[in-house]
């Protein structure tokens, strides 16, 4: 019998919303559950493309809007052969931002359709659970001010939440809407349990196609 693949699970949520602080605690938390896990997170800057994304987020650099989406989403896909390897391996993958973040986004700038943001990112290993941490904007700012990176001003996070709102009506999609103003604990728990229940579903189908 082949051997179970990993699950793929995502957490997004708008800035300061606890995504990293809840990825790391997941994936510790299900290798202790004797499940292999694995942290991803997108951008991932550590490959020549990555590089230069940050340079962007740094404001190191300007790039044209429609090429720095391009080159989010070819991000993801420079990493789609090692995602696949892994989670073939049984290794669950937990993402913290992937191709939601990446229409959220560029979606908040002017002049840009939600479906054309969709589309470089069409047909990449779809997630078998997606979980928004929902935190307001009053919330988020008692966890710490802005960063200095491009995107962190109030303005354009409240966008990018109405983007996210948007792109949790697509039923195709497994979306979990998680409350992130509980305490750091509370939060796990809630994630824990939707994780676990995603398991056997997982186990037990092919890997998806995102937006297909
Ligand atoms: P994100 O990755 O979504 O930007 P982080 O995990 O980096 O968020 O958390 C942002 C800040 O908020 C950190 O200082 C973190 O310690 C704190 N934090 C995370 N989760 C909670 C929580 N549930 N309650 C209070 N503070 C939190
Ligand atoms: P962090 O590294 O702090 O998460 O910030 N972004 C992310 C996009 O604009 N498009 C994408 O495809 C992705 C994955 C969100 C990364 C910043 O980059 C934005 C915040």
């Amino acid at each position: 019998m082949a051997s179970k693949r990993g699950a793929l699970i995502v957490l997004e949520g708008v800035d300061r919303a606890g995504k990293t602080t809840q990825c790391n605690k997941l994936v510790q938390a299900l290798i202790e559950r004797g499940r292999p896990a694995e942290l991803m997170r997108f951008p991932d800057r550590s490959t020549t493309i990555g590089q230069l994304i940050s340079a962007y987020l740094e404001k190191k650099s300007d790039l044209e809007d429609h090429t720095v989406h391009l080159l989010f989403s070819a991000n993801r896909w420079e990493l789609v052969p090692v995602m696949k390897k892994k989670l073939e391996q049984g290794i669950t993958l937990v993402v913290d931002r992937y191709a939601f973040s990446g229409v959220a986004f560029t979606s908040a700038k002017p002049g840009f359709s939600l479906d054309w943001c969709m589309k470089p990112d069409e047909g990449l290993p779809k997630p078998d659970l997606v979980m928004f941490l929902q935190l307001n904007p009053a919330e988020a700012a008692l966890r710490g001010q802005f960063g200095t990176e491009r995107y962190e001003t109030s303005a354009f996070q409240k966008a990018v939440h109405e983007r996210f709102q948007q792109l949790m009506k697509d039923s195709s999609v497994n979306w979990k809407v998680i409350d992130a103003s509980q305490n750091i604990e509370g939060v796990h728990n809630d994630i824990t349990t939707h994780s676990l229940n995603v398991f056997n579903e997982a186990q037990n189908t092919p890997l998806g196609e995102l937006w297909r």
